[in-house]
């Protein structure tokens, strides 16, 4: 009797590391072996490579299937599939280790016979709800126990200091904008910089105008300071942000 089917060490330590990084991803689209149907119909990485139409046999004893699936969705607001796979691309082609033969992601593929280029794929599934990943054919690859670096890599890409965006109320919600913004600030996709700057325009008629840039700079924070004089030129504020008394001021609500 054959041995039971298993997935490559390989692959279970690629998804284990997935599953670490995304503890609450969903898993609905996942998969690693193929049905009977599948198994008889044509030679697939998700076929067990002594019992199954494998796509590779290495000849061990190890029934191993070769491929493994993870779904799209990696619960993740801030960290996409998509750029797991980039960051990965990135990797492979920097000559880094990645356990795999190739990969395959919204029709899609990049296989290390073609230098981890990105070419179309064909095949009947466009890979929407999950990325597929091939483990490379030989040894080394079969029984890989590393991790890739994937924790580091989110860590890295989802610190990058959000713009911290406080909503208050002026018939309806306006933001609190503070210098170094940028539009669209984060968080409220509009061009509120933009709108400040172009009232400033408005209310310092006197004053040279300010370039409506949709950039919170030193020249916007001269501006608001300007808007927030009293009649003894004595300003309320720096100008550095625009809260409540700002909008008030520069809305002439
Ligand atoms: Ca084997
Ligand atoms: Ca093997
Ligand atoms: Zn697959």
């Amino acid at each position: 009797m054959a041995a039971a089917p298993v997935l490559t060490r390989g692959l279970n330590s690629w998804r284990a590391e997935i599953n670490e990084v995304f503890p609450n991803r969903d898993k609905a689209s996942d998969g690693w072996i193929g049905d009977l149907a599948h198994q008889n119909e044509s030679s697939s990485g998700h076929n067990p490579d002594i019992t199954g139409r494998a796509e590779y046999k290495d000849g061990d004893k190890l029934n191993e299937v070769r491929a493994v699936d993870i779904d799209s969705d990696l619960k993740n607001p801030k960290y996409s599939m998509e750029q797991l796979i980039q960051w990965l691309v990135t990797r492979a082609r920097a000559g880094l280790y990645v356990p795999f033969r190739y990969f395959i992601y919204r029709r899609r593929i990049w296989a290390r016979s073609s230098g981890w280029t990105t070419r179309a794929y064909a095949g009947p599934s466009p890979h929407d709800e999950h990325a597929h990943f091939s483990g490379d054919y030989n040894q080394k690859a079969d029984e890989w126990t590393g991790r890739l670096g994937l924790a580091a890599a989110v860590t890295k890409a989802t610190t990058s200091t959000p713009v911290k965006v406080k909503m208050i109320k002026i018939n309806g919600s306006v933001p609190e904008l503070r210098r170094g913004m940028k539009d669209p600030v984060p968080g409220v996709g509009s061009s509120y910089v933009k709108r400040v700057q172009a009232y400033l325009n408005w209310v310092l008629p006197g004053e040279s105008p300010l370039k409506v840039d949709g950039d919170y700079g030193q020249a916007t924070q001269d501006g608001v300071k300007l808007a927030m004089k009293d009649l003894k030129g004595k300003s309320s504020s720096d100008g550095s942000v625009v809260g409540l008394p700002e909008w008030n001021r520069i809305y002439a609500l």
